[in-house]
């Protein structure tokens, strides 16, 4: 797939993302109406046995334990790796009931939003002695109560007994409250961890992640536009701002630091765990702040991504000093990748690695944490698949940016697998090791806010059918609105387009996307059309294959595309 095809495609580009967030787009050809309602209703079937079994044996308790039918308050064990000073006396909070309010709306349910919503009203509190990571209660709590708050009120909502009075939004704010302790440090950068009740613990750990302090911005600036507020957003972006002032001279951010003296301590660096994030949140501030800051960081940020880390389909890890390659690894937290790429309107470099990343999942079953590149093998304890949403939430991207049918097959095999291996009387079980299949005794939470909802979202999107939104990294809808934009909406222009000459047409391309995959006049198959330079289509637009010949070149590598043994033209046979 070229870059650019036609010369409305820099409008498309532009707002690509529109399209996808809001749009009710025809059919799909080969997945016909009757296919799509029978797999939304499969997903349906699946969110509901999670969730019924959620509410059975777990709520009002954090997590499900779905093989042996119990719960557990895993609130404080989010990040823990180690599993350090966890609570005596905590009794959860609901965690899996506020992820799934907003997908009980994509999903249509009225009605059991409307209980959750005020069963959260009246039994809420965050007065509880339990240490928390930051960025994991931004994320799913904060993240999760103020998303419902917005579709609670707003004029579709369709609650009917009239009891709610903003009250989870009085519990956002609470929340807020709680976390701002966090950000009284030196450099403005937070603490990763925080106990609700008493703030920063003595002796806390420095350490935190570059997602830690980079991925606050959605939820905290949502609160303080609900709120009026401005302290949250403030805290959030002046940790954000000084993030930025840390990259290294190539645009690098390392993927741990010290909160005190403002220091890296890891400094290699990729697009999964621990930075991800960071990332995604550059670009959708942009988007629902409408502020020319986050367009620039995320601009070159992603320039940084695209240089130092991609190679061919896939992105390895770099030291942010010098651009060194240090591990080659996929990881299962990298495949949200594609699906950000859509947004920037890259759709060709997220089409080839999500295939990639499809391909992995095709060969396991299901997506490993951690897949060793360079020796063609399974992390040895890295080998597990905790039913993570990464590689729909791309899929479901590509398909609205696309309408590509095949992206709908992906989500079959994706569902398929699912219910095959992970899918038990009590729910939907983690998978401990892909290379066994064995199950593990939990069911997270994102299970419900992210993985049900993008699969979902991929055979029916009426939820977005007259409403802009933005995901979180959580997966929990935010409106895109014109009073929350710095700039009204021409805002979403970034100013540093540029124009290329085609034919007698002047035709803005963007400068990013001129970097990544070069616009060039030559090779026009006509007076319309922008290619890469070196771009050669593949034979059938669905990009199917039985032969190497079928396929073309690839238009952000220039390398010869080539058949896979499953029959797709890809970048299948690239060596280090
Ligand atoms: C989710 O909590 C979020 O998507 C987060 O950004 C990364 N990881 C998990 C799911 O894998």
């Amino acid at each position: 797939m070229p870059c650019f095809r036609s010369s409305t495609a820099p409008l498309r580009r532009l707002f690509v993302l529109l399209l996808l967030l809001s749009a009710s787009f025809a059919p799909a050809v080969g997945f016909g109406s009757a296919k799509r309602m029978y797999m939304r209703e499969k997903v349906r079937n699946m969110f509901y046995h999670a969730y019924e079994n959620y509410m059975a044996y777990a709520f009002p308790h954090d997590e499900l334990k779905p093989l042996t039918k119990t719960y557990t308050d895993s609130l404080s064990e989010l990040g823990n790796l180690k599993l350090e000073h966890l609570p005596h006396y905590y009794n959860g909070s609901a965690l899996t009931l506020v992820e799934s309010l907003s997908s009980l709306l994509v999903l249509g349910n009225y009605t059991e939003f409307e209980k959750g919503v005020l069963w959260l009203s009246d039994n809420l509190t965050f007065d509880v002695d339990a240490r928390v990571n930051l960025f994991e209660c931004n994320i799913r709590l904060l993240g999760g109560l103020v998303s419902a708050h917005i579709l609670a009120t707003d004029s579709k909502s369709r609650l009917e007994n009239g009891l709610y009075k903003n009250q989870l939004l009085d519990l956002a704010e609470d929340l807020g409250q709680r976390f701002l302790p966090a950000f009284e440090t030196p450099t403005g950068l937070p603490y990763a961890w925080i106990n609700l009740k008493y703030g920063v613990m003595e002796e806390e750990t420095t350490e935190t992640s570059t997602s830690g302090c980079g991925s606050l911005i959605l939820e905290m600036g949502a609160l303080s536009r609900l709120t009026g507020n401005p302290r949250f957003e403030a805290v959030a972006l002046r940790a954000l701002r000084k993030l930025w002032s840390m990259r290294s001279s190539l645009n690098l951010l390392g993927t741990t630091l010290d909160v005190i003296t403002g220091e890296w301590i890891e400094y290699s660096t990729g697009i999964g765990a621990g930075v991800d994030s960071f990332y995604e949140y550059l670009m959708k501030a942009y988007v629902i702040f409408g502020n020319d800051e986050f367009w620039d960081m995320f601009h070159s940020a992603y320039l940084a991504v695209q240089k130092y880390f991609r190679h061919g389909p896939w992105y390895h890890e770099a030291d942010m000093r010098t651009g060194k390659a240090t591990y080659w690894q996929l990881t299962s937290l990298q495949a949200f990748w594609p699906g950000l790429q859509i947004l920037v309107g890259d759709v060709s470099s997220a089409n080839s690695s999500h295939r990639e990343f499809f391909h992995v999942w095709e060969k396991f079953g299901v997506l490993p944490e951690r897949y060793l590149l360079d020796h063609n093998m399974l992390h040895p304890t890295e080998k597990y698949y905790p039913l993570r949403p990464e590689l729909a939430e791309s899929t479901f991207y590509l398909y609205q940016a696309t309408k590509d049918p095949w992206y709908m097959e992906v989500g079959e095999k994706m569902i398929d697998s699912l219910n095959f291996y992970a899918r038990v009387d009590g729910g939907f079980a983690s998978i401990r090791d892909v290379s066994t299949m064995q199950l593990e005794d939990h069911q997270h939470s994102f299970f419900l806010s992210e993985t049900c909802k993008y699969l979902y979202l991929l055979y029916d999107d009426s939820f977005l059918a007259d409403q802009n939104y933005v995901f979180t990294t959580e997966g929990h809808p935010l409106p895109i609105r014109s009073s929350w934009h710095d700039r009204l909406p021409e805002a979403f222009i970034p100013r540093n387009w540029t124009s290329v000459k085609v034919g007698n047409q002047a035709t803005r391309a963007s400068a990013l996307s001129q970097q990544v995959c070069p616009a060039t006049t030559t090779g026009l198959r006509d007076s319309q059309q922008i290619e890469s330079a070196c771009h050669v289509p593949d034979l059938h637009v669905d990009h199917r294959c039985r032969m190497d010949d079928e396929c073309g070149i690839d238009s952000t590598t220039c390398r010869n595309r080539d058949c896979s043994m499953a029959g797709y033209c890809g970048l299948w046979s690239f060596t280090r």
